[in-house]
C-alpha cells in the first residue's frame, strides 16, 4: 500500500517535470522567485551575491505507540514485547515533544550555485510508564527525560542543473557534521524502584554522532498563481560514530503545490513520503529495558501531510521579509518494531534576503 502511493508520489513527480518542459518552457512569466512551504530545506537558489538569513522554530509530537502499523498499549508492550537481548519490556515510552530552532545562513557566490549553513538547537522531553518487576502489568510510576543542546551542523550546496522563467531543476550536496552530542544522560525509575541516571536511548540523543552525506534533487515549477516543486533527499551516513552504531539511512520525497492569493500571500499543500532503516551496530552503554534501547526498533515508512501559509513582504521595509507557516500531520505510519507513534510536526519560519 505504501509502495503504491510512493509509485503515485514519483509519477507526480515526472508528470510535472514532462508537462513544463514540453508544454510550458516558452511561456514566459515573471515573478519573485517562488519558495516551497517553510518545512521544506534548500528548496530554492539565490542569484548571484544574494544573501538570505532564516530562522525556524519547529515543534515534532509523538504520542502513543505502534507494532508495525498498528496500535499496542502499554500493558501490552510490557507483556510481550522484548529487548535485543530477549528480556522483557518494562518501560514504556508514551508521549515525545522536539523542539528545535534552526539558524540558517544562505549565499550565492554565483547564479549556478548557492552556499547553506544551518545551526540548531534541540530540545527534548519524553514521558514513560514503568511496570514493576520482571512481569505483569502492575503500574510502579512515571517519569520523564529531558535533554537540550546543540544538534548537528548542516552544509549545503545548491548546483544548478536547469533554469528558466517556469522551470528550475538543482543538486542538493549536503553533508552534516556532528555537532550534537550522543551521550546525553538523565534519571529515570526503573522496574526495581531505584532512581539512576544512565545515558538514555537513542531517541534522545540530540545527534547522528556521524558524518551524514545529504544528496538530493529538487525541481521547482512555477505558472501564472501557481508554483509547485518535488523533492527527493537522501541521508547517508558514511562510518560507525564513536559509540559504535549509526542510524538508519533514509529517504525522503516530498511534493508541493502553492497558489498566490497576491503578490503577498501564498498558501500551500504539501505530501512526504519518507522511508527509514533501522539502527546498525549498538552502543552498549544503552542497555535499559524500553522499547527504544533496542535497535531494531528504527526506522520504517510514513506519510504526511501539510497545509502551509507565506506571508512576504513586497515594499518597503517589508521588502525582503517574509514570515511563513506549516502543519504537517501523519496519515499513515509503518514501523519497524515497537516504536512511538508520530503525530504532527508545526514549523514557523522567518527569511530575510538581500
Ligand atoms: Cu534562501
Amino acid at each position: 500500500m505504501l509502495a503504491q502511493k510512493l509509485l503515485k508520489i514519483s509519477a507526480f513527480f515526472f508528470f510535472n517535470l514532462l508537462l513544463s518542459q514540453s508544454l510550458w518552457a516558452d511561456m514566459s512569466h515573471h515573478k519573485a522567485a517562488a519558495h516551497a512551504p517553510i518545512g521544506v530545506m534548500g528548496d530554492h537558489m539565490h542569484k548571484s551575491g544574494e544573501w538570505m538569513f532564516s530562522y525556524r522554530y519547529m515543534s515534532m509530537s509523538m504520542e502513543g505507540n505502534l507494532q508495525g502499523d498498528n496500535t499496542i498499549s502499554p500493558e501490552a508492550i510490557a507483556s510481550s514485547g522484548l529487548t535485543q537481548s530477549g528480556t522483557p519490556l518494562r518501560v514504556v515510552p508514551i508521549d515525545m515533544t522536539t523542539d528545535m530552532h534552526m539558524f540558517g545562513a544562505m549565499y550565492a557566490p554565483s547564479d549556478k550555485l548557492t552556499l547553506m549553513l544551518m545551526l540548531n538547537h534541540i530540545e527534548k522531553e519524553m514521558d514513560h510508564i514503568t511496570f514493576q518487576g520482571m512481569m505483569g502489568d502492575n503500574r510502579l510510576g512515571v517519569f520523564t527525560t529531558k535533554t537540550s543542546g546543540i544538534g548537528d551542523t548542516k552544509l549545503g550546496a545548491l548546483y544548478s542543473l536547469h533554469g528558466d522563467d517556469n522551470t528550475k531543476i538543482h543538486l542538493n550536496l549536503g553533508l552534516s557534521i556532528p555537532t550534537g552530542k550522543i551521550d546525553h544522560t538523565d534519571q529515570i525509575l526503573t522496574p526495581m524502584n531505584t532512581t539512576p541516571s544512565p545515558r538514555l536511548p537513542y531517541p534522545m540523543q540530540l545527534g547522528s554522532g556521524t558524518y551524514d552525506l545529504e544528496p538530493g534533487i529538487t525541481y521547482a515549477g512555477t505558472l501564472n498563481s501557481w508554483d509547485w516543486g518535488s523533492q527527493i533527499k537522501m541521508t547517508i551516513r558514511l562510518d560507525d560514530n564513536d559509540e559504535g552504531y549509526s542510524l538508519g539511512d533514509q529517504t525522503q520525497i516530498t511534493s508541493w503545490g502553492s497558489y498566490n492569493f497576491a503578490n503577498w500571500l501564498t498558501g500551500s499543500l504539501r505530501v512526504t513520503y519518507t522511508n527509514a532503516d533501522e539502527i546498525s551496530g549498538q552502543d552498549s552503554l544503552i542497555a535499559l529495558p524500553v522499547q527504544t534501547s533496542n535497535p531494531d526498533n528504527f526506522g520504517g515508512e510514513r506519510i504526511d501531510l501539510g497545509v502551509g501559509i507565506t506571508l512576504i513582504g513586497t515594499e518597503g521595509a517589508q521588502k525582503g521579509h517574509r514570515v511563513a507557516l506549516e502543519y504537517l500531520t501523519t496519515i499513515d505510519q509503518d514501523a519497524n518494531g515497537i516504536q512511538m507513534e508520530m503525530q504532527d510536526m508545526l514549523t514557523i519560519g522567518y527569511q530575510f534576503s538581500l
